[in-house]
């Protein structure tokens, strides 16, 4: 313990060291630079456009192992990079700080130690400054923007346009190729930092409790959605949502689509089939989606309101939505094996999530569903569960943080319908099989994040995969 203390000693005194020679040469030679913190995927992409433009940057990150920490170091060896707590010199002393999402600008080590009158901005503005002319097309909400999002890009390409798709989704803004149209995928997080971009659409499709562990409550989680909405040219509203079109500009147009008939893209019954339609006119039978379930019956009529007001032909639309098979993790069919269906929703990672998959996807079996769910709660309110639970479930195998120490899924549901724990999913899916009877179907929609057990989501998902697999 003793020659760890030292070893540590040795290095916080190192690390003081530089921290207060850089400062010296920085005020000395007084060398305006931007602050950067976070080093993963978006802190990366932001380092590179930076020093592409020519400042001078020094990176920050809380972790003493960030993940783009190796490549850093080898690719930009001049950079300064400071890990393991956010440095109060550097920090206090940048000219401007671009921050990474996974970090709120309200962290009590930012906060007050940034002048006040230096900017705190993210990536996404970043790339708005730096192209405002093309044409962006930006999506939130709190489900279903990775899928709405990759459909109106595929949109955007079968109508022939150079599209770039990305954001949130996966793909940093500052690293998409140069196009004429951007399809951008937007979180709260995101939009806390973003103050000048112009969306030609921006919709925010749905709202429910999400991130309520960086959030003080569900308004303040909404006002930073409402951002996209900020110098917007159009807006898509979702009419079964009433908080989907709070805070959109008055003097814009506005389009709707719906899950009932209705103006705008809606269903309409054709004898005995749903059609998506728009206004009165049927498009296309809800069978010939490949995506599975209501909810995602509404992300194609989200994507055709988009398309519309973006311009897309029609046939393209139509084109386009007979042929997208969806994301993996969201909804993803895996097999029917004895007559049990089994689906990867590992994306569930919140109630609101959760509920919409297993009404979504209740029509699918005969039976009823085996649900694994579990993870980190976010400090989410679980009790919106209990009743379609209820309805659509036989049993519940909970997995996580949320099943072991926290247990507030455990009691609420333990109620309504037999819960068991497991360890791992290889566990989960061994009790799931032996729980469902032909007719019936297994679930993973987790409800919770899956950072306890997993690296993130997809991890999660394959792992399903995988344990069904054998
Ligand atoms: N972190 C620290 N200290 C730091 C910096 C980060 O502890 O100094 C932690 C964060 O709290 C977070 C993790 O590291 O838990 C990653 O944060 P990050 O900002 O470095 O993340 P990036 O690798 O840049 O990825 C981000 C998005 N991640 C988050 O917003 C947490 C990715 O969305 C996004 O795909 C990527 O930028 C490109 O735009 C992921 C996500 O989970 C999929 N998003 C949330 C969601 O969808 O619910 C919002
Ligand atoms: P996001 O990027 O907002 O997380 P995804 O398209 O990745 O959205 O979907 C994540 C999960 O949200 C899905 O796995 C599903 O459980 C749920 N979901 C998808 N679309 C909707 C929707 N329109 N309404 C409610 N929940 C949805």
């Amino acid at each position: 313990w003793k020659g760890q203390t030292d070893a540590y000693s040795v290095f916080y005194i190192g690390f003081i060291h530089v921290t207060w020679k850089i400062t010296l040469m920085i005020s000395t030679m007084n060398i305006p630079y931007t602050a950067v913190i976070g080093l993963g995927e978006t802190g990366f992409s932001c380092v590179e456009y930076l020093l592409s433009q020519q400042r001078s940057v020094m990176v920050l990150d809380s972790r003493f192992e960030p993940p783009k920490l190796a490549q850093l170091k080898n690719t930009y060896p001049q950079v300064p990079i400071f890990t393991g707590r956010f440095s109060v010199d550097v920090l206090s002393h940048a000219a401007s700080v671009v921050i990474s999402p996974g970090v709120s600008k309200y962290h009590e080590d930012i906060v007050g130690v940034v002048s006040p009158d230096v900017e705190i901005i993210g990536d996404v503005e970043l790339f708005a400054r730096s192209l405002p002319k093309v044409s962006v097309i930006a999506i939130t909400g709190s489900n279903g923007k990775s899928t709405v999002t990759a459909l109106v890009g595929h949109m955007a390409r079968v109508d022939g346009r150079q599209v770039a798709v990305g954001g949130n989704l996966g793909t940093p803004v500052l690293t998409l190729e140069h196009s004429e149209w951007y399809v951008l995928e937007l979180s709260s997080f995101q939009l806390e930092t973003t103050y000048s971009l112009k969306p030609m659409v921006a919709t925010v499709l749905n709202i429910c409790p999400d991130h309520l562990d960086r959030y003080s409550n569900i308004e303040s989680y909404h006002a930073a959605k409402q951002r996209i909405f900020q110098h917007c040219q159009s807006v898509i509203i979702n009419r079964d949502d009433p908080l989907s079109g709070i805070g959109a500009p008055k003097k814009v147009p506005v389009s709707s689509f719906g899950l009932t008939p209705g103006l705008g893209f809606c269903l309409r019954m054709v004898g005995n089939e749903a059609w998506l339609s728009e206004d009165f006119t049927p498009l296309m039978p809800v069978s010939a989606l490949k995506i599975l379930g209501r909810h995602n019956v509404a992300n194609a009529l989200a994507a055709l309101s988009i398309g519309r007001q973006a311009g897309f032909s029609m046939e393209a639309m139509l084109n386009a939505l007979h042929t997208f098979i969806g994301l993996p993790h969201r909804g993803e069919w895996v097999k029917k094996q004895n007559d049990v269906v089994w689906i990867n929703d590992s994306k569930g990672t919140n109630v609101g999530a959760t509920l919409a998959t297993l009404t979504g996807v209740g029509a699918l079996i005969a039976g009823k569903w085996v649900l694994i769910a579990g993870g980190m709660g976010k400090n989410a309110d679980f009790s919106p569960l209990l009743a379609v639970v209820a309805e659509y479930c036989c049993a519940v195998i909970l997995i996580g943080k949320e099943a072991h120490t926290l247990s507030k899924l455990t009691t609420l549901l333990g109620a309504v319908v037999p819960c068991q724990y497991a360890n791992s999913m290889e566990e989960a899916v061994l009790l799931a099989s032996q729980k469902a009877k032909p007719g019936d179907g297994v679930l993973l929609s987790p409800a919770c994040a899956s950072l306890d057990m997993f690296k993130n989501f997809e991890e999660r998902g394959d792992a399903f995969k995988n344990a069904c697999a054998t």
